[in-house]
C-alpha cells in the first residue's frame, strides 16, 4: 500500500526494505499514509546531525520562523513551533516519541496546534549509501495523519508530502553545501 511520495527518487528494493522495516505505520480507515524519499550527498552523520536537533527544525525546515523547546532533547520533549506567515497554520505543538541515535531513527507526533494535521505521526530514518563514488545518506521520512473533514486522502497526502519533499530538500542544500 506504499505509494513512493517522491516520483524523482525511485527507491531500489533493498531501499523498500528499510521502508518496509522502519516505516510501518498502520493507518486507520480514515487516515492516511505515505512517504517521501531523497538521497543526499553528505556523509550519514552529518545528516543525522542536523536531523537529531530536536530543538532546532529550522535549521533544515524552511516554513518554520521559532521553535522552542525546554530542557534537554529526550523522549518526551516537546517543541513549540511557530511557522512562516501564509501558511493554513501558525504554530504547532510536536511531542518527541523517539530518537535512536544506533539505528538513526526519530519519530514525532504532532499533539496541538492551529492546523489540520490531526494525530500526525512521523517517522524519518537515515541510510549510508555510495552516491557516484562519494559517501551519500538515504533520507526516508513517512507519516500517517488523519483526513480531515472536507478533504481527500490525495488533498492531504498531497499537502503533506510537498511540506516534506520542500523540508528534505532544504536538509539536502544545507548538508551538501556545509561539505563544498
Ligand atoms: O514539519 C514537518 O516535519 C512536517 C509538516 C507536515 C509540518 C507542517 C506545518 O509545520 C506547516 C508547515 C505549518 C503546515 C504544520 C505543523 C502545519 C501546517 O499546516
Amino acid at each position: 500500500q506504499w505509494r513512493l511520495a517522491d516520483e524523482r527518487c525511485e527507491l531500489q528494493e533493498e531501499e523498500m526494505e528499510y521502508v518496509r522495516r522502519f516505516h510501518h505505520h498502520e493507518p486507520g480507515s480514515n487516515q492516511c499514509n505515505s512517504f517521501v524519499a531523497k538521497h543526499v550527498r553528505a556523509p550519514l552523520h552529518t545528516v543525522w546531525s542536523l536531523v537529531r536537533r530536536f530543538d532546532q527544525p529550522q535549521l533544515f525546515k524552511p516554513f518554520i520562523r521559532k521553535c522552542v523547546m525546554r530542557g534537554n532533547i529526550d523522549t518526551g520533549s516537546v517543541r513549540e513551533v511557530i511557522v512562516q506567515s501564509g501558511l493554513p497554520a501558525t504554530r504547532s505543538m510536536e511531542r518527541l516519541e523517539f530518537l535512536d541515535d544506533n539505528e538513526h531513527i526519530l519519530r514525532v507526533k504532532f499533539i496541538d496546534g492551529d492546523h489540520m494535521l490531526k494525530n500526525y505521526t512521523s517517522t524519518l530514518t537515515v541510510h549510508s549509501e555510495v552516491i557516484d563514488g562519494q559517501p551519500g545518506t538515504l533520507v526516508i521520512e513517512s507519516f500517517v495523519v488523519d483526513i480531515p473533514e472536507g478533504n481527500t486522502k490525495d488533498d492531504i497526502c498531497y499537502f503533506v508530502e510537498n511540506l516534506l519533499r520542500c523540508n528534505l530538500r532544504t536538509l539536502a542544500d544545507v548538508t551538501e553545501k556545509s561539505l563544498a
